[in-house]
């Protein structure tokens, strides 16, 4: 039986992004073959990723969405190679039919940006099969949630989501160990709705799940230069967010650059873990 999340995926854990989708806004259409795909779950595996997260389905801003035969017609080939793979991997849906077919196949997380909303039957799915599931915030859909995105307190509604979210999935038979949170970076957030959810993340870590973040080569880490010229492109930003939101209480790093994010996370640990080798602290 999954005992809890935390077990399956210790703080810090890197989660190695791969998409099978002709569309996604960073690795879209490079790893539909099931051969091609399978090689870069395990160059993720090899890299340092504690699990590899598998979409069909792309997300990114004014993205329409895909039936479930289409998204299924994408992942189960690869899936079922996954099974080689000697690492845990997750499924990025919100459909009930995918998770249950790839749980079926061997996942062991359901990651779900609609928490659990878009489809009745998920919550179902999760609870009857006792795994691991990520809640993540996003304000309006896919299609349109860039279009004015606007909140009194950023901050103080997307945990106050998140805690509605696990009281329904809880009330539903899911055990809290089960599950993490996510604020959802990027989903339905200006640059500045995003940066203020990195600075307060501790609030939603207070929420007393682990936290999951995902702001891997988004689009706002370019905004964050200013006048500095990009050599990195967006990886520098990102492994800075990812060292802040570490000491703010983030467990769970959703990344596409693995290598980089597990080294810059060695880093930070040995900077916060120094703090405990103090006498009387
Ligand atoms: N971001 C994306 C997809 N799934 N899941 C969680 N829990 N958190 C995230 O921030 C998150 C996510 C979008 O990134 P990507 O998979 O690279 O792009 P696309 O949606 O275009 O496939």
């Amino acid at each position: 039986m999954f005992a809890s999340i935390s077990e399956l995926l210790p703080r810090p854990s890197v989660m190695g992004v791969l998409n099978v989708t002709p569309d996604s806004f960073s690795d879209g259409g490079r790893h539909l073959e099931p051969a091609a795909a399978f090689a870069r779950a395990e160059e993720l595996v090899r890299q340092g990723a504690a699990i590899v997260d598998v979409g069909g389905e792309s997300t990114r801003p004014g993205s329409e969405g895909v039936s479930v035969d289409e998204e299924l017609r994408r992942v189960v080939p690869v899936l079922e190679r996954l099974g080689e793979l000697r690492a845990p991997y997750s499924i990025d849906t919100s459909k009930a039919s995918v998770a249950r077919r790839a749980l079926e196949l061997g996942a062991s997380l359901v990651n779900d940006v609609t928490a659990l909303r878009a489809d009745p039957d998920l919550v179902d799915v999760v609870a009857e099969r006792g795994v691991a599931l990520c809640l993540m915030h996003m304000q309006g859909e896919p299609r349109t949630m860039q279009d004015d995105p606007r909140y009194d307190d950023v901050v103080s509604e997307v945990a106050s989501f998140l805690e509605d979210r696990l009281a329904f999935a809880v009330a539903r038979g899911i055990r809290e160990e089960q599950v993490c949170l996510d604020p959802g970076i990027g989903f339905g957030k200006t640059l500045e709705h995003n940066l203020l959810l990195v600075s307060r993340l501790d609030e939603i870590a207070a929420l007393g799940r682990p936290v999951l973040v995902g702001h891997s080569r988004k689009r706002f880490l370019g905004r964050l230069l200013g006048d500095v010229a990009s050599t990195s492109g967006p990886l520098a930003p990102a492994l800075a967010i990812t060292a802040l939101a570490f000491e703010r209480g983030a467990a769970i790093f959703r990344v596409h650059d693995v290598p980089e994010h597990v080294e810059a996370l060695a880093a930070v640990r040995a900077v916060v873990d120094a703090q405990a080798l103090v006498p009387g602290r």
